[in-house]
């Protein structure tokens, strides 16, 4: 029996720490628990079980084994990788989908609950899509932009139309390789068919067609995801929240909203607000009715609307400990089963809302966008009902302040203004070595490893290293709950050059900018930067890597792909699933390098992790004969300077600006 793990072992959050603790006390069960007493399959963690048909499933361990069918270790590897990738480009392209009916649904009027917040991306994207604007309303160019985006999941021939927002140089790759997408469904389907028994057996062409897969994600699904998200909710601007357990009230309503889509939890939001509702609340002995959020659906509601969020991935069954959660309010996408279970250790009801997810045991009021606030309404009361039922409660007095919400088009603004939005001050930055390069910390947590830790063991190196963040997913909220989005708390980990900058433009060192389906926001911003100019013409000149250090999800999997194959180098920590054929590793690492110019590797130690990272971006600047990264250099102009100065006697003070007198 393996050894179990103390509640600090387990995790590096002050408030996680105090649940676990509690959660022992009373025998409670949690993924951290259940992950130290059952240890992966050794043959299935590295690659080498094939479940693809049922003359199997075939385990290869020894030198030269095959399957029953003659599958080699390469073939299995890469399969077993292909089809992973679909089954994570599936689901963010689903979520894609949706959105794009209920765009539809807004623009016709049957979904009077939604309206078009943002016209002006809307605008954006319908030029990007081919829509007609002049002299059109509101409502016919969404219904059309609507129309185009749906066609995109089933079209057949042709490319997907966002493909072609990416560098001109990077198309050309693509296109000279034939992995341009053709449609987005298409590309999914076609991954499970060639890896069906008797298919598709060269690892590099499944893995070719694992990489138009998660482009069609990528540049595709995912991309219309946030854009669709932003007409209708709002493009993302800074705002105040707060992030952990602490967050939640010991004397009001607690609803929990988790999994990945805003368009239900939107509604939920403006449910609470409802003085009918608060009313109710506050004759069931409340004083006022709170939503948080958990995982993907907290940071689509944080960074558009400062939602608070309770946590990330493992905290979803840490909220419901803290007998304070009247319900958990879920859609679809990393939704533990074990959330029913232990829900009925305490008054917490479980509410399943998507066609699509389903849990035994748990309440489904299911959600439908056509009756979208009736139905959350019905959520919000249902939540109150319980409240009377609630327990003795223990919500860790922890939480932090945080700044959060940087879309592509807010960092535009920010360092070049309304009239002048322009990536040219950071790409300057980069260029003079004042910023070493960019790192984009994202992905999930996983509780085989510590979590949070290393999270925050590589931003906090980074920073030194000024190395500017972004951040999105799980690895997002791992900063905000270690005070890491907030300007001053950050800047005290940044290094001299790094900090100059984000003083000079008012920006944090380390920017939130979404959820996973927000990963195309990074896409964008690589592509601004390379379209600006002063740091190469391709993703995969500039000085950028991506990490999903703590990552579990199949979605990882498909945006680590979709990046490596817009040229970014990335690194997966945690654990290797390729670990059984080195020819695999080989093909996504040297051989993605030769073709995309961007590459994948799994990296378990985080030491390693900070190292390779650096390394790439010294080998980027040097490539683009940048000067070499030296933080000496820098720290003598801004704010230090000014506080510097105004310490010193008025004639030295003038001496040390002017020069001696004469
Ligand atoms: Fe075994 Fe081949 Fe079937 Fe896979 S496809 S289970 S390797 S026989
Ligand atoms: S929620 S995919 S655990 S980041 Fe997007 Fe977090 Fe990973 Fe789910």
């Amino acid at each position: 029996m393996p050894k179990a793990r103390t509640p600090e072992e387990r995790s590096s959050d002050p408030a996680a720490v105090e649940v676990l603790k509690y959660a022992e006390e009373f025998g409670l069960g949690t993924a951290f628990s259940r992950a130290d007493s059952m240890q992966p399959c050794p043959i299935g963690s590295d690659g080498l079980c094939c479940k693809n048909c049922f003359m199997g499933p075939c385990r290869v361990v020894k030198d030269g084994q095959t399957g029953v069918c003659g599958a080699t270790v390469e073939t299995i590897v890469a399969r077993n990788l292909a089809r992973a990738i679909a089954a994570g480009s599936s689901a963010h392209s689903d979520h894609g989908r949706d959105m794009a009916f209920t765009l539809k649904a807004a623009a016709t009027g049957e979904a009077a609950d939604y309206k078009i917040r943002d016209p002006y991306k809307l605008f954006t994207l319908a030029d990007n899509l081919g829509v007609a604007v002049e002299g059109r309303s509101v409502e016919e160019i969404a219904s059309d932009v609507a129309d185009i985006a749906i066609s995109q999941f089933g079209q057949q021939t042709g490319e997907v139309i966002c493909v072609g927002r990416a560098p001109a140089k990077r198309q050309k790759i693509w296109r000279e390789l034939g992995v341009v997408p053709r449609g987005i469904d298409r590309e999914v389907v076609e991954v499970l068919h060639r890896t069906h028994i008797g298919d598709d057996q060269d690892p590099d062409h499944i893995l070719d067609a694992a990489v138009r897969c998660a482009l069609a994600d990528g540049w595709g699904g995912s991309m219309l995801a946030s854009d669709i998200s932003d007409v209708l909710f709002g493009t993302p601007s800074p705002l105040v929240s707060q992030a952990n357990l602490g967050v939640l009230k010991d004397d009001e309503v607690n609803i929990i909203i988790h999994g990945h889509e805003p368009t239900l939890s939107e509604m939920i939001l403006a449910a609470t607000g409802d003085p009918e509702l608060i009313e109710y609340a506050e004759s069931q002995g409340a004083k006022g009715i709170n939503l948080a959020g958990i995982c993907c659906t907290s940071n689509e509601t944080l960074v558009r609307q400062g939602v608070a969020s309770a946590g990330n991935f493992l905290h979803q069954e840490l909220a419901i400990l803290t007998g304070s959660v009247e319900a958990m309010v879920v859609d679809v996408q990393c939704i533990m089963q074990a959330l029913v279970p232990l829900s009925e250790n305490f008054h917490t009801e479980v509410i399943t809302t998507s066609k699509k997810v389903k849990i035994s045991g748990a309440t489904h009021m299911e959600f439908d966008e056509h009756h979208a606030l009736d139905i959350a309404r019905q959520i919000v009361r249902r939540a109150i009902d319980n409240f009377p039922k609630r327990g003795e409660t223990h919500i860790p007095d922890v939480s932090s302040d945080l700044v959060a919400g940087f879309s592509h088009e807010y960092i535009n603004y920010a360092l070049g203004g309304v009239m002048r939005g322009s990536f040219r001050p950071l790409n300057d930055a980069i260029a003079a070595g004042r910023i070493r390069g960019v790192v984009a910390n994202v992905g999930c947590n996983n509780p085989r490893v510590t979590q949070d830790a290393t999270h925050q063991y590589l931003v906090e190196e980074f920073l030194k290293n000024d190395v500017l963040v972004v951040e999105t997913g799980c690895g997002a909220i791992a900063s905000a709950k270690q005070g890491l989005l907030l300007g001053e708390s950050a800047l005290e980990y940044a290094g001299p050059g790094l900090r100059e900058v984000c003083e000079a433009v008012g920006m944090p060192p380390v920017l939130h900018m979404g959820s996973c389906v927000d990963n195309t926001r990074i896409l964008t911003v690589l592509t601004q930067m390379a379209s600006e100019g002063g740091l190469g013409d391709d993703i995969s000149d500039i000085p950028a890597v991506g990490l999903a250090p703590e990552w579990m999800s199949e979605k990882a999997l498909a945006i680590a792909t979709y990046a490596a194959a817009s040229g970014a180098y990335v690194i997966m920590g945690t654990t290797n699933p390729l670990k059984g054929s080195e020819e695999v590793q080989r093909l996504i690492n040297e051989g993605w390098r030769e073709k995309f110019g961007g590459r994948l590797e799994f990296v378990i130690d985080p030491e390693e992790i900070l190292q390779r990272t650096l390394a790439h971006i010294d080998e980027r600047r040097a490539a683009l004969k940048l000067p070499e990264y030296d933080a000496s250099k820098w720290g003598e102009s801004g704010d230090k300077r000014m506080l510097q100065l105004i310490e010193l006697p008025f004639e030295e003070r003038q001496a040390a600006l002017y020069g001696e007198p004469a």
